[in-house]
């Protein structure tokens, strides 16, 4: 039986989301929006196929009897509560990232979910689909290049979303690295230090670029190049450097061409199409595992895990309320931590 679903914010990901789940994937249907912009949703709901009711507000669509699970595409500072409010009618939710802007309301969402008694949250950290972070993780995880020393990463946007603030550059944008580096080695980042240099002229308010340095637990570096507004297209990099090697993610153009002594390559233009595949895969494994909860046979994905959970959300977030006090210091910051509870592993 599909898994029928109810989407919070009809904008650029939730339409895509809506898309994915409509055209490419199995296990589910989409039956219901609502976005603060009622006109938006209702002419997204026109375009679904079937019955696709508009709702006036987020809790009306949590509450609806028709809405087996939630997905939540509004703003991040919107998250909060209506990941609260899914968890409160005990409805699973896939929350976009960030779970939340601030690391106060992440937690409020692990107490709540801790009190539930069950897991009902996932957070849309969607690089640890992508088939290419998968193979540079299994790399290091095999030991290929020896024990990690350093990670650099580079993400770069050609321009930024409407809803952008000055603080989105780390709550917004260096949050996925902040998730990648929990992901990639098993460890927390204890340490965290921002450095602004010469703005780009396209950033307005915005710092842009910043250099964020993030430390582990193990002592591992992770430098990440954040720019969200140079303009030739979306570029995501990432290299491990290893004691004995190092291995990093390919160049992502399918096809390169030489031609009157040239080499050109294709950039993508947005995280929509840099990250398609892992978009669908971490979907795909969402609407698996609630499927199989419908059938009570407990699917687990391909790494036996059930994907970031509301800990990884708080995790992230932790980590970017730090970098925010790192930017506004000039300091070295240390990540605050809550003990994490047992539901989590
Ligand atoms: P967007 O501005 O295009 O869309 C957001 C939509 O949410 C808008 O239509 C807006 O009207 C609506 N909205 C805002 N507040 C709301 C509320 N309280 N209730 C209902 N609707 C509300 O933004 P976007 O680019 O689609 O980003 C949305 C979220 O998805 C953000 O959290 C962003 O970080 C995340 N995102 C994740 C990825 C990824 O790579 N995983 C990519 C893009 C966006
Ligand atoms: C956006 O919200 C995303 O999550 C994209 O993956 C990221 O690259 C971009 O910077 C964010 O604004």
């Amino acid at each position: 039986m599909a898994v029928r679903v109810g989407v919070i914010g009809t904008g650029t990901i939730g339409r895509d989301h809506i898309r994915r789940l409509t055209r490419t994937l199995s296990g589910s249907r989409v039956v219901a929006v609502n976005d603060i912009d009622a006109g938006l949703a209702e002419k997204v709901a026109a375009r679904l196929p079937g019955d696709v009711r508009t709702h006036g507000t987020a809790d009306g669509l949590i509450a609806d009897d028709a809405v087996d699970a939630v997905v939540v595409c509004s703003w991040g500072p919107a998250h909060a509560e209506q990941v609260l409010a899914a968890v409160a009618a005990g409805k699973p939710v896939f929350c976009e990232k960030p779970l939340a802007t601030t690391r106060a309301d992440c937690l409020r969402i692990v107490e709540a979910e801790v009190a539930a008694g069950r897991r009902l949250v996932r957070v849309g950290y969607m690089r640890r689909y992508d088939p290419a972070y998968r193979e540079l993780k299994r790399v290091v995880d095999a030991g290929a290049i020896g024990a990690p020393l350093m990670m650099h990463c580079v993400h770069r946007n050609a321009g930024v979303p409407a809803f952008y603030e000055p603080d989105s550059t780390i709550t917004d944008t260096a949050v996925h690295e902040m998730d990648v580096t929990r992901w990639m080695f098993g460890e927390e980042i204890t340490t965290v230090t921002v450095l602004r240099g010469r703005r780009n002229r396209h950033s307005g308010d915005i710092d842009d670029p910043l250099l964020v340095l993030l430390q582990t637990e193990s002592g591992i570096l992770v430098d990440v190049e954040i720019s969200v507004n140079i303009r030739y297209g979306y570029d995501i990099r990432c290299e491990v450097v290893g004691e004995d090697g190092t291995a990093a993610l390919g160049d992502t153009a399918p096809v390169t061409v030489r031609l009157d002594r040239g080499i050109t390559g294709r950039v993508p233009a947005d995280y929509r199409e840099r990250f398609a595949e892992a978009y669908d895969r971490e979907f795909q494994s969402w609407l698996d595992e609630l499927r199989s909860d419908l059938h009570g046979s407990g699917h687990t994905d391909h790494d036996g895990d059930r994907g970031p959970s509301a800990w990884d959300g708080y995790a992230a977030s932790a980590v970017s309320d730090a970098t925010l006090t790192a930017a506004r210091t000039g300091s070295r910051i240390a990540v605050q931590l809550a003990p994490r509870p047992a539901l989590y592993g």
